[in-house]
């Protein structure tokens, strides 16, 4: 028997974990770590599978090559040069810009594809590059860009010392935290309470969060950014602006609040003039006070404006950079400042000239590049850790398109909904079978800490950053068969001179392993990896401190509270004051405990119990629509139609329905078994690829028009 601690890279939350292995390297137990210094033992059902997914029958191995329309395992030398002899000719033929990269969620968990990912799109040099942030958190990227300058630099909440949270449009208690690391919200939630504190939720749904709060309000979807505009009219009306130094464009946002009083938006939000103001009042006026929104806010066609409005309020309310406040972590790991201030637009995507944000496009409109003939069309497609066929709106137009492309190369460890579509698959090793730092997310953390997994167990299977090394050799035109020690010690060579560290003092290391003790060295405590090694449990580099002005990278050097590139999008939303609601239903997203996106439901313990699957509908809509608790109904939107089983439930607000995302793996040519025996539907099936936050290019994923009848 032998026990490790990792750190589990399955969601936000980084919790430590401690992993028991038997002689025949077995799994036999996964729990928390109560030593961890961050986590103190909190684990939840995803990192307690950990073992099923490592052990899972279904996880690949080897890679993948489709010969007459059936998959065969081949050796990684037949796999690579499978891919040099189909990819290269596209980029000679037809330029670099044919070949796009779908990059999905678990890049971000896994230092290989952080790290390496970024050598091979800089080797391709494609334009259409895309990624899971614009179905998720692109508008806070945008709005903390434009804001603080640089758009990584997105303030958390103070959870451990804030006396006052207002939540929008975020569910911690099931999602564990998102934009905010911190293991055991509930702990950290309960605690703000317990200090005398207030958790105050809006949310169209009465979640687990909702219910823990000591308010909640039932908001109408997609009105946030009108909800937060009126509480700002609250403070400049009331006198409560107390800003501090360091920022600009005050008398900017007070103009631009003054059309959105609470009364003006009530009936669209559906929310008490006379609440609003008081939800102001005791914002403003609680000594340590944060406001975080999250998907709910993000997801949604005024996703920048709510973003923005969420920091602009933390801003005008004295709580920025402030403890107890919102505040700017600092990570262990060096990270670049950037020469110049963050712009957006510096391109547009061929078919429908949306501008291009953080060098990506949007995947809502891949499937339009993809189809759309002409110079700079998309004719091949890399996907790392992704799974768009399930994730991204219209999913059954973009399966389409990817049916038609000339290649396909899937970086992967299942064969599922999106892989069938590759021509090329190549698996990783799982998580116990590579090292990990979180180079991503302690950049998020609600306290400064630091914890190294060093691999837990052997596999024969490359390190992923060894397959983006060798796809980067072939992208480069190099074949093949690049020397992947030598490319790797160029790029170590590279992160030295960035960092300002001498390559040798980190002699010996290879990877990931390599590139984090340079970061570290050259990051602001001067950590070395030999020191991470040495702790276990992690290193806390505790609570944390004020940041500005510091941390700012506008070209003010101070808060840019009005930019321009936002407060441009101010009269479409002040449109909105015009228009009734109409009455029809809105479609909203649901998460549960169990699940993470699409790629978990193969396994046994994670989808246990019930059908999760349902479409929610209030009694009140139920019995006028004709819908009854069990049976099947069918949602109807403008990109498609799905039919699923009915929850009749007072839990979402009447007018509203709710649907969890990533299901639906009844699709042919899978090899996903416990996925499949459980399926679900689609839930992307009815979300609008039209359908975007204008500024960022993200996708409405929340509040969709659609249409629910029995069947
Ligand atoms: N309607 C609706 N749609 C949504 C959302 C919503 O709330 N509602 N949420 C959106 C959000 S926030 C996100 S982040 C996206 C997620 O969208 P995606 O990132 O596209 O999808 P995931 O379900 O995370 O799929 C991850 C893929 O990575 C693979 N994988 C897992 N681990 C590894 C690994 O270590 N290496 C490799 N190479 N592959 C691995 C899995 O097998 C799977 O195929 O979905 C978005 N889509
Ligand atoms: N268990 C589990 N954990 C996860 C994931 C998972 O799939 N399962 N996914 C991970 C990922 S990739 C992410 S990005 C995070 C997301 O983390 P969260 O954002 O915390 O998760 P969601 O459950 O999507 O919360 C969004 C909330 O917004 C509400 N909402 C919908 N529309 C609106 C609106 O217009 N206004 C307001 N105010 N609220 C609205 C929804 O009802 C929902 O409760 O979770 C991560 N953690
Ligand atoms: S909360 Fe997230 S990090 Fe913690 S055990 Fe669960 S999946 Fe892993
Ligand atoms: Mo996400």
């Amino acid at each position: 028997m032998t026990t490790a601690h990792v750190t589990c890279p399955l969601c936000e939350a980084t919790c430590g974990l401690e992993v028991t292995i038997d002689e025949k390297s077995l799994v036999t137990r996964v729990r928390g770590d109560s030593e961890d210094v961050f986590s103190k033992g909190y684990i939840c059902p995803k990192g307690a599978s950990l073992g099923a997914l490592h052990h899972d029958p279904d996880r690949l191995t080897a890679p993948l090559v489709k010969r007459d329309g059936e998959f065969v395992e081949v050796t990684w030398d037949e796999a690579f040069a499978e891919i040099d002899r189909r990819l290269r000719p596209i980029i000679d033929e037809h330029g670099r810009n044919a070949v796009a990269v779908y990059a999905g969620n678990p890049t971000v968990h896994n230092s290989a594809l952080v790290l390496y990912g970024r050598v091979f799109f800089k080797a391709l040099g494609t334009r259409n590059f895309y990624t899971a942030t614009t179905v998720d958190q692109m508008p806070k990227h945008f709005s903390s860009g434009y804001l603080f300058g640089d758009p990584q630099t997105i303030p958390v909440a103070d959870l451990d010392r804030t006396e006052h949270l207002l939540i929008l449009g975020a569910n911690p208690l099931v999602s564990n935290g998102s934009l905010m690391t911190a293991p055991d919200t509930r702990g950290k939630l309960r605690g703000i309470q317990k200090r005398g504190g207030k958790i105050v939720v809006l949310d169209p749904r009465r979640t687990r969060t909702a219910q823990l709060a000591d308010e909640h309000h039932a908001i109408r979807p997609g009105t946030d950014a009108l909800f937060l505009f009126a509480l700002v009219n609250v403070l400049f009306a009331e006198n409560r602006v107390r800003p501090g130094e360091h920022v600009d464009g005050v008398d900017e946002v007070r103009a631009l609040a003054e059309p959105f009083t609470p009364e003006a938006v009530a009936p669209a939000t559906g929310i008490d003039a006379a609440e609003i103001r008081r939800i102001a009042l005791e914002l403003a006026d609680a000594e340590r006070a944060a406001v975080y929104g999250r998907m709910g806010t993000t997801t949604q066609a005024y996703g920048t404006i709510a973003s923005w409005l969420v920091d602009v309020l933390n801003t005008l309310t004295g709580n920025l950079d402030r403890e107890g406040g919102v505040m700017f972590p600092l990570p262990a790991l060096w990270r670049p400042r950037r020469s110049s201030p963050f712009t957006s637009g510096r391109w547009t995507s061929r078919v429908r000239g949306y501008p291009e944000v953080l060098g990506e496009l949007p995947v809502a409109t891949l499937a339009d590049e993809i189809e759309t003939p002409g110079e700079g069309q998309v004719r091949a497609l890399v996907t790392i850790s992704g799974n768009p066929a399930l994730s991204t709106p219209n999913s059954a137009r973009l399966s389409e398109a990817l049916r038609q492309l000339d290649f396909m190369v899937s970086l992967d460890v299942y064969l599922n909904e999106t892989t069938r579509h590759a021509d090329v698959i190549l698996p990783g090793p799982s998580p116990l079978e590579r090292p990990h730092y979180d180079v991503a997310l302690y950049a998020l953390a609600v306290r400064n800490v630091a914890n190294w997994t060093p691999q837990t167990l052997e596999t024969d299977m490359p390190q992923e950053w060894v397959t983006l090394l060798r796809l980067a050799g072939i992208a480069a035109g190099q074949g093949p068969d690049v020397d992947v020690a030598a490319f790797d010690t160029m790029v170590a060579g590279e992160t030295a001179r960035r960092t300002g560290v001498d390559l040798s003092l980190a002699e010996g290391r290879t990877g990931p392993a390599r590139m984090i003790d340079l970061m570290l060295r050259g990051g602001p405590y001067g950590l070395s990896l030999a020191d991470l090694e040495a702790a276990p449990h992690g290193i806390d580099l505790g609570a944390l401190k004020p940041r500005l002005p510091e941390a700012l990278a506008t070209a003010s050097g101070k808060v840019e509270l009005a930019p321009e590139a936002i407060t441009k999008d101010v009269p479409r939303l002040r449109a909105e004051l015009d228009k009734a609601p109409d009455g029809g239903l809105l479609l909203i997203g649901r998460r549960h405990l169990s699940s993470n996106n699409s790629w978990m439901h193969n396994l046994t313990p994670l989808v246990r119990g019930r059908n999760r699957c349902t479409v929610q509908v209030h009694p009140d809509d139920a019995s006028r629509l004709g819908l009854t608790d069990g049976g099947l109904a069918s949602v109807t939107s403008r990109a498609g139609k799905l039919e699923a089983p009915v929850e009749v439930t007072a839990d979402v607000r009447p007018g509203v329905v709710s649907m969890p995302h990533g299901w639906g793996h009844d699709l042919d040519g899978t090899r996903t078994k416990v996925a499949a025996a459980h399926a679900g539907v689609n839930s992307n099936l009815v979300a609008d690829e039209t359908l975007l936050d204008v500024p960022s290019g993200n996708a409405v994923l929340n509040g969709i028009p659609v249409e629910v009848a029995p069947v």
